[in-house]
């Protein structure tokens, strides 16, 4: 049995739109819990098996998958469609290193960078800003996917920062169609309506 933890919005709203992409709604039952917010409002939900409370946080069996790459990795496998190139597959290469970059690079330097963090040690670690968007820019002019012709999961991933994060997307007009594109799909858009509600 597999079990979704999710709070509306989060990180965890991206699982949501993936299911939804994947069409697997039937094979997850997904349970809502609170989070602590940045707000100061919400709190922990002791019903969270996340080991720090967190999400989103993937329970299959009893055994427990957290890091949203992680998760969205696990389902791709576990149900494989077109959103994710299979083992093998040519680009499989590539949709890995988009599905590791973003948890690794993508979204620690976006948090350097809004919060004005400038230590060599952390340009050194992780580059800038500017290095992250150089490489998607560099993507998407052989576009209009990361993958090229495909839309993927790593796209659904890696233009989520830029939604929820508007101050930090670049003028780039290259990127900026881009998210607007990830974000028009339908699926997103059936998210954010639930998360909405
Ligand atoms: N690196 C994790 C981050 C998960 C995360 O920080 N989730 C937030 C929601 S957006 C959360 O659960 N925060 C509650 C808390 O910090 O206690 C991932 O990508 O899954």
């Amino acid at each position: 049995m597999l079990t979704l933890y999710h709070a509306a919005p989060s990180r965890s709203s991206r699982i949501i739109t993936l299911i939804d992409e994947m069409g697997i709604g039937d094979k997850i039952t997904v349970k809502h819990v609170t989070i602590p917010r940045q707000d100061g409002s919400g709190q922990r939900d002791p019903s969270n098996p996340h080991p720090e409370g967190k999400v989103p946080c993937l329970d299959h069996d009893g055994t427990l998958i957290s890091e949203t790459g992680a998760v969205m990795l696990y389902l791709l496998d576990m149900f494989p469609t077109d959103l994710a190139p299979k083992i093998g597959e040519a680009d499989r290469g590539a949709f890995l290193t988009w599905m590791y970059w973003y948890g690794s690079v993508m979204e620690p330097v976006l948090i350097h960078t809004y919060i004005g963090a400038d230590y060599p040690a952390l340009m050194a670690t992780f580059r800038d800003h500017a290095a992250v968007i150089a490489r998607i820019h560099a993507a998407l002019e052989k576009g209009p996917w990361l993958l090229g012709d495909r839309y993927s999961a790593a796209d659904l991933l890696v233009h989520s920062p830029y939604v929820w994060f508007a101050q930090m997307m670049p003028d780039d007009p290259l990127i900026v169609d881009w998210v607007a594109r990830c974000a028009a799909r339908p699926a997103n858009q059936r998210t954010k309506a639930l998360d909405a509600a």
